[in-house]
């Protein structure tokens, strides 16, 4: 069955004025819905890479499944670790969690800021769980690859790819990861968090 493009949980100005709506409407509609094609289209060509025994063939459609199959799942979770009316600080086991790993939520933030705005062209930049360490940790990926090809699992990432908020921050990036922080939607990365450590 071919993947879609899942719908938007709020509206495209929900997230205003941290994220705007038009950055919003076009990241979704447009850009998410292209990594949807993208992974339909690269399933296709393996199907017929492996039919045909073609090895070539073969790899080159696995490149296009890890940019366009990275790209659809990291676009699913990112919209729903958003949503109007969140930001402040995680409770529960996952705050006890980011304590235990950073000392404080806020040294948590001054780190994924640090890594998130250090990250070299596009990519993104993720809290995950550690499921050897059981622990949670931060991790940067490139471009669209997912943590989940080194093992982690992620329970929140922010995309800082331009396209994601150059309409209202231009080359300010920093400024846009700064505004993230009232979009995250706490509640939902905690029930990911519960979800991973099992
Ligand atoms: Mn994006």
């Amino acid at each position: 069955m071919p993947h879609q493009l899942p719908n938007l949980p709020y509206d495209h100005a929900a997230l205003e004025p941290h994220i705007d709506a038009q950055t919003m409407q076009i990241h979704h509609s447009k850009h998410h819905q292209a990594y949807v094609n993208g992974l339909n289209a690269a399933e296709e060509a393996l199907r017929a890479a492996m039919e045909k025994g073609d090895a070539k063939a073969v790899v080159k459609a696995t490149a296009a499944l890890n940019f366009h199959g990275g790209g659809h799942a990291n676009h699913s979770l990112f919209w729903t670790i958003m949503g109007p009316k969140t930001g402040g600080e995680p409770g529960g086991d996952l705050g006890a969690a980011i304590k235990d790993a950073f000392g404080g939520f806020a040294n948590f933030k001054t780190v994924f800021e640090t890594q998130a705005t250090g990250i070299q062209g596009s990519g993104w930049a993720w809290l995950c769980w550690e499921p050897t360490t059981k622990s949670v940790v931060i991790a940067t990926t490139a471009n669209q690859d997912n943590p989940v090809k080194t093992g982690l699992v992620p329970l929140a990432g922010i995309d800082v790819w331009e396209h994601a908020y150059y309409l209202k921050y231009q080359n300010r990036r920093p400024d846009y990861i700064k505004a993230w922080w009232n979009v995250v939607a706490w509640e939902k990365v905690g029930q990911n968090f519960q979800q991973a450590r099992g």
